[in-house]
């Protein structure tokens, strides 16, 4: 009691002073469940009848995300608003996307989307190797199946020092490596996020998985368009202490889209320090017919103490000696990195040519020694 007296005279001495406090003298409000407010909601649909939903909204705690496809609901519950789901079948499906507070405070959105798998490329398409060679073992494999990157993975994250030192617009997420239907997608959108125009995904195994010498298979289906540089490649595991390009960097597969005749080559490189310059050794290779994006091709090195060789589907169209004294880098282990990248000084900015969502599909990585 004492204390709402004293509350009143504060609030009549406030209002001697001009200022308006309407709260101080009203009773004290219920106490009301604030619902999200802002519920933007973004869908991709990738290749292979992939959808990606990306949900976010002003004040909300979490998110579900329902797929209804035929009588099943497969709802996700997230804290990042994110969920994959694969749809099997050509048709058109509901998508319910809750942004709440509470389980039972939230605001939704419904959207409807139409699958097409008829013009897809089946996993099966194209080029495969074999899962053993005459004098080699099988040391390390991720054939992405499950629904989650392995522990062998880790993610390079943001734009880096000037865009990954190519002058890259992409912003690298994590969300935008999926692993789904036996596949890894990686895949570039045009979305703002921190002031940059797209993102994509750049994964690594870094301080996980390195080795030295021997064959890697990488079996991919590539993205296309101006703009767009998808790379399988490697680095010395010196990195951090020796920097680049003292690490040595072996490009496994690098292609720049734009145009039939950049999307049916591909390119691999060595990278390395030549008595404190940059060198570089590379060739390319191109399909007699069709592009990279049109189906699945195997890319590859055989890397021994002498030499490494390049290969696309068991065609090899380059080699480089490893032996002089200047290229000590190739004789340490190597690890890997995925990535898509947008724009930059090689490739070039995408235009209007260009067409987005682009995913870069990954069977399968396979290490024989
Ligand atoms: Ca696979």
């Amino acid at each position: 009691m004492l204390y709402k007296i004293n509350s009143n005279i504060l609030c009549s001495a406030l209002s001697i002073f001009g200022l308006l406090i309407i709260s101080c003298c009203k009773p004290e409000p219920q106490l009301e469940a604030v619902l999200p407010t802002n519920l933007e909601v973004t869908i991709d649909i990738l290749d292979d009848g992939i959808v990606q939903v990306e949900a976010s909204a002003t004040n909300a705690n979490f998110y579900t995300i329902t797929f209804f496809e035929n009588s099943n609901d497969i709802e996700f519950e997230s804290t990042d608003g994110i969920a994959n789901h694969s749809f099997s079948a050509s048709g058109t499906y509901s998508i319910l996307i809750k942004a709440h507070t509470t389980y039972a405070d939230y605001i939704e959105e419904s959207k409807s989307i139409s699958i097409d798998l008829d013009g897809q490329t089946p996993i099966s398409d194209g080029y495969t190797t074999p899962l053993s060679y005459p004098g080699y073992t099988l040391v390390w494999s991720d054939e992405f199946e499950g629904t989650a990157l392995s522990s062998d993975w880790t993610y390079d994250l943001g734009t880096g020092d000037w865009g990954w030192g190519n002058n890259e617009l992409q912003y690298y997420r994590q969300n935008n490596a999926v692993v789904d239907q036996g596949l890894l997608v990686i895949t570039a959108k045009e979305e703002i996020v921190n002031s940059n125009n797209y993102t994509s995904a750049r994964i690594k195994t870094q301080g996980l998985k390195s080795f030295q010498y021997g064959r890697v298979d990488v079996r991919a289906k590539l993205p296309k368009g101006k703009g767009i540089w998808p790379a399988l490649w490697m680095l010395g595991d010196n990195i951090s202490s020796a920097s680049w390009p003292n690490c040595g960097e072996i490009d496994i597969m690098e292609m720049i889209g734009g145009g039939v005749s950049n999307e049916k080559t591909i390119y691999g490189t060595l990278h390395w320090d030549d008595n404190g310059s940059h060198a570089s050794y590379g060739g390319n290779n191109s399909l007699n017919s069709g592009i990279f994006a049109d189906e699945f091709h195997v890319f590859s090195i055989i890397w021994n103490s002498s030499s490494i060789e390049f290969l696309r589907d068991d065609i090899q169209y380059h080699i480089a000696d490893i032996t002089p004294t200047q290229l000590s880098e190739f004789h340490q282990n190597f690890f890997l990195i995925f990535n898509v990248a947008v724009g930059g000084n090689w490739p070039g900015n995408p235009d209007g040519t260009t067409d987005f969502p682009q995913s870069m599909y990954v069977d399968y990585i396979r290490v024989f020694q």
